[in-house]
């Protein structure tokens, strides 16, 4: 990978300038790192037992979300993020039990359930858009976000992220098209984790990667190790500064490896080899990124033993809070798209909410939802 931008090795030595980090944002990022790991374990634990629906592994991709997020400043900047970014908003200070609302579509959840679980969305503590699954729609939803900032003479940019089979959506060409021609502040973080479901990248595309699909757009492509935390700060900082500057967007790949399947429908040993799974556990980003701050004297073993145990026991009691936490009411199925309900709509919901509660909930004898 000589044209691509590494600080660590996979054993965790440092081969490249290191970013000028203070120890205390060094170990925030690793925490944030340990913490992504526990809550997706807690997920797919929760998913096997039937307790929640649906979950999207996380698991290799850490210092991608990580790294990019500390590069952001959160008082001024946006996120129009993919499904696979567990680290951004628990970098950011959004609560594990917030994001297990989601998981289980509880009362608490901000979409109130209606959303498939990590579809996420937040407004605070950072402004974190709404995730979409048809792909690459947050890409020009990014874009409208920079311009409106340039626009207003703000110095906030957006962060886009995005898989390597979202670059074959009209999203991602007509976002990368219109951020090159207007110089929008937008940063576009493609995370090549070398599937899109089955398709692996060479069937995907036949150019030399992603981000030599810049050159197309007037836009500044970088490649960078993306199981390299600081290597992820190193370059989605740059591309910040410079749409901070003015000088418009830059797209960011960062090569990774999805550690696992799709998401919970998918069993990845149908069609990954056991040996690649085995290649890239060599270069873990947590234990890369472990072994060089403990070698640098700023985290000892114990300490990061200690925040493993805790972000495992953060991660259970949060999924126990959010499971303890009530269904959402029926009638929110009706609210929230008129402003005052009309009358047809009106007539349904009294007819439903009336029909349910006096059938009490849940399935009848046949398994189904009886109307
Ligand atoms: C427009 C659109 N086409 C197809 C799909 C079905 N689909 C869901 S995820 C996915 C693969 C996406 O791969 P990639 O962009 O590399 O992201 P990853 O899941 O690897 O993080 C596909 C094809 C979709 N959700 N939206
Ligand atoms: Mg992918």
């Amino acid at each position: 990978m000589s044209d691509t931008l590494q600080i660590l090795d996979p054993s965790g030595k440092k081969v490249g300038a290191a970013p000028r980090l203070k120890a205390d944002t060094l170990l925030r990022m690793f925490r944030a790192m340990v913490r992504t790991r526990a809550f997706d374990e807690r997920c797919m634990k929760l998913q096997r037992t039937g307790r929640i629906g649906f979950s999207i592994p996380n698991r290799g991709i850490e210092a991608v979300s990580v790294g990019s997020a500390a590069a952001l400043d959160i008082a001024q900047d946006w996120v129009a993020p993919h499904y696979r970014d567990f680290g951004i908003m628990l970098y950011h200070g959004v609560e594990a039990e917030a994001m297990m609302d989601n998981m289980y579509g509880n009362a608490a959840d901000g979409s109130v359930g209606r959303q498939m679980p990590v579809h996420f969305s937040f407004r605070e503590p950072l402004r974190y858009l709404s995730i979409s699954s048809p792909l690459g729609t947050q890409i020009p939803q990014a874009v409208g976000v920079g311009m409106a900032m340039k626009g207003r003479g703000e110095d906030g940019v957006c962060l886009t992220t995005f898989g390597d089979g979202s670059t074959n959506t009209l999203g991602f060409h007509s976002g990368m098209n219109f951020a090159g021609v207007f110089g929008a502040p937008v940063i576009f973080l493609c995370q090549n984790n070398g599937w899109a479901i089955s398709c692996p990248v060479e069937k995907q595309t036949a150019s030399e990667g992603f981000a030599v699909k810049g050159e197309a757009y007037g836009i500044p492509g970088v490649k960078v190790d993306g199981n390299d935390v600081l290597a992820v700060y190193r370059a989605v900082s740059e591309a910040v500064k410079r749409a901070r500057a003015g000088e418009g967007p830059t797209l960011i790949e960062a090569v990774t490896f999805r550690m696992g399947g799709h998401s919970t429908s998918d069993d990845p040993s149908k069609y990954v080899e056991a040996s690649e799974f085995k290649e890239w556990e060599q270069r873990c980003p947590l234990k890369r990124f472990r072994t060089w701050l403990i070698h640098e004297g700023k985290l000892s073993e114990e300490q990061a033993m200690a925040m493993e145990a805790e972000a495992d026991a953060e991660m259970l009691a949060a999924s126990r809070v959010a499971a303890a936490k009530p269904k959402p009411a029926l009638e929110t199925i009706f609210n929230d798209v008129f402003e005052t309900m009309p009358k047809h709509l009106r007539t349904q919901a009294d007819w439903c909410i009336g029909h349910y509660s006096s059938r009490g909930e849940g399935v009848d004898e046949k398994g189904e939802f009886p109307l």
